[in-house]
């Protein structure tokens, strides 16, 4: 781990980046992304920006236009490849290439992120990756702009959900305060981000909230849905990533799941809390993520994963812990 001088007077150093963010970008992955990338241009550095997985159609901020969706064939050559947002690991497609980078900066806000590179700077108490980008170009004294400023908010709002999870401090509303006086404007933006539901997503959301099931007293919330239900309702599962806020929603949540089947016999699981550390969970069955909001992926008999995961989550939350001795996930 290197602290955020380093990795400051490291970025005035090099002249060619590559950035590059998680696979299945978010908001946040995005908004680092492009606030960086405009940042170091305006340095005079060489810059390019790299997807293994397509943009979500829904957002439209300047520069998303830039990125280049390469699923295979990357070659970082010379330049020095930032990751933002995640590990290196979780890059997708390019993943290899990409840990293999001659020069690698791995900046994120994830908690045990197993980072690589020449500098790695996690910092857990930053609410977005996004927050982190800013205090870099502040301290690289570059002038904020409007195309700027709408990456980073919309970055910042996608990893709070509108500042409204327990990662919302005053800190965050004072930068967020600051990037609105740059001209961005709250409201089309949180639209995009929370209510750009295609009509077949709106169907299938219905259809999803039928599937919802309680446990433990309705501590325990849940929603899986197959592969056969996405092909029923024409969705990509890629479209669908936050329907586990929906199972969140229910009153006496306090661990909500969400199971989909995004190809016959590979499970993604999402889970989202109040207050009980999830990240803990996800771990345990070889995944990751926040204390609050965290996931895996599982491979198997779709029904019988839910029914074994069901009762893991439930022991969770009676012991506080999960005894490592019966795990026949790992
Ligand atoms: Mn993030």
């Amino acid at each position: 781990m290197n602290t955020f001088q380093e990795l400051v007077s490291y970025l005035r150093k090099k002249d060619n980046y590559i950035l590059v963010g998680h696979e299945h970008p978010d908001p946040d992955s995005l908004g680092s992304m492009l606030g960086l990338y405009f940042g170091l241009k305006k340095m005079g550095k060489t810059c390019r920006l790299v997807s293994a997985d397509p943009i979500p159609p829904y957002l439209s901020w300047p520069g998303l236009e830039q990125i280049e969706h390469i699923p295979t064939d990357f070659d970082p050559g010379d330049s020095c490849v930032i990751v933002l947002d995640c590990e290196p690991q979780r890059t997708g497609s390019i993943a290899s290439k990409v840990q293999k980078a001659e020069c690698l900066i791995n900046i994120d806000h994830h908690e045990r992120g197993r980072g690589i590179g020449q500098i790695v700077y996690v910092d857990p108490g930053a609410a977005a990756t996004s927050v982190i980008v800013y205090r870099l170009l502040l301290a690289l004294e570059i002038p904020l702009d409007l195309r700027i400023a709408t990456a980073l908010y919309g970055g910042i709002i996608g990893d709070t959900g509108g500042f409204r999870h327990a990662n919302t401090t005053s800190g965050v509303f004072k930068i967020a305060a600051e990037l609105v006086e740059y001209g961005v404007k709250p409201a089309p933006l949180a639209r995009e981000i929370f209510s750009s539901q295609t009509y077949d997503f709106m169907r299938f959301l219905g259809f999803a909230l039928t599937r919802l099931q309680i446990a433990a007293e309705g501590k325990l919330v849940w929603i899986a849905v197959s592969y056969d239900d996405f092909h029923d309702f024409k969705v990509v599962p890629e479209q669908t990533d936050h329907l586990v806020n929906f199972a969140r929603m229910v009153d006496t949540a306090e661990i909500a799941m969400v199971f989909r089947e995004i190809k016959p016999g590979e499970i993604r699981l999402g889970f989202r809390a109040n207050q009980v550390d999830v990240g803990y969970l996800a771990r345990y069955l070889g995944g990751g993520g926040h204390k609050l909001a965290s996931g895996a992926t599982l491979l198997g008999n779709f029904e019988q994963i839910v029914l074994r995961v069901v009762e893991l989550a439930k022991e969770y939350l009676n012991a506080g812990e999960i005894d490592e001795r019966n795990n026949q996930f790992t």
